[in-house]
């Protein structure tokens, strides 16, 4: 069955390349008869965001030719914290845990805070905690990944967990993210205004879900991934970039 990937971004004061605003964006894997459905669920989602009414949206479609990974999520847990200062100490000891160092942890949470002006993800050596990605205010935006479809909807059963298509969306680029040799950790909080909950996750540790990771209308948010100095920073890009990936429950490689 031939299957494709839609892309969408959208922008607040013209494209994000000429200095627009980052609304929303979305990927996901359909087949033919399904793209209809998907591209109005991306464009409810860019238009109805609660960062603002776009005036840029851009759609892209393609066939996907490569062949398709399938992964099982990672492992969910979840913390429930009632204050920010609670939840991001939660998240740095996560990242203690998997053997960050304190002045690397430190120079992570700087960079959350300059990923509101940045559309993708902001890479950092897992050593020194510098900038690795050249990608600037694009950041490096995973691609080609979703649910295969039917089975975000069983994996929440049995975990007892209500959809939530946040974290249909997050778990899947989470997992993505995390299926590389050499990707130490992925720290997380949304850039929407109403949506507090963040993560820190690893292919070690799992998605460690944090209830509270930034203040009800803060639009600040964004992700920063971890990599080993030895990671071939090109290599990678071009596997979050383009490798397709579905997620199923209980699939191992
Ligand atoms: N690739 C790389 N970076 C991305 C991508 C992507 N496909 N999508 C978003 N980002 C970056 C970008 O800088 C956004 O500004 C930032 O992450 C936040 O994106 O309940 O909703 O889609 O367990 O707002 C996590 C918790 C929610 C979910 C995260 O992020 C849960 C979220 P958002
Ligand atoms: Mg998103
Ligand atoms: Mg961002
Ligand atoms: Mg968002």
């Amino acid at each position: 069955m031939n299957l494709y990937s839609i892309r969408m971004r959208a922008a607040l004061g013209g494209p994000h390349e000429q200095g627009g605003k980052h609304i929303s964006g979305g990927e996901q894997i359909a087949a033919f008869h399904e793209i209809q459905d998907r591209v109005s669920y991306l464009l409810r989602k860019a238009l109805e965001h609660d960062r603002g009414n776009p005036d840029f949206l851009q759609l892209t479609i393609d066939l996907i030719v490569e062949p398709v990974q399938m992964l099982s999520p990672l492992s969910v847990y979840t913390h429930t914290v009632n204050q920010v200062e609670e939840g991001r100490n939660l998240a740095r000891g996560i990242l203690r845990d998997l053997g960050l160092k304190e002045i690397v942890i430190d120079k992570g949470f700087k960079w959350m805070e300059i990923t509101n002006e940045v559309r993708g993800a902001i890479l950092v050596d897992a050593i020194t905690g510098d900038r690795i990605d050249q990608q600037g205010l694009k950041g490096v935006r995973a691609t080609r990944l979703d649910w295969k479809v039917g089975e975000f909807e069983k994996w929440c059963y049995a975990q007892q967990l209500q959809p939530n298509i946040r974290l249909k969306e997050a778990l899947a680029l989470a997992t993505k993210i995390s299926h590389y040799e050499g990707v130490v950790a992925e720290l997380c909080w949304s850039d929407d205004p109403n949506y507090v909950i963040g993560y820190v996750s690893s292919k070690i540790l799992g998605y460690h879900r944090i209830t509270k990771m930034k203040e009800h209308g803060d639009e600040n948010g964004g992700r920063v991934i971890f990599v080993n100095p030895d990671v071939r920073v090109n290599d990678y890009i071009q596997f979050l970039e383009k490798t397709p990936i579905l997620l199923k429950m209980g699939e191992y490689e």
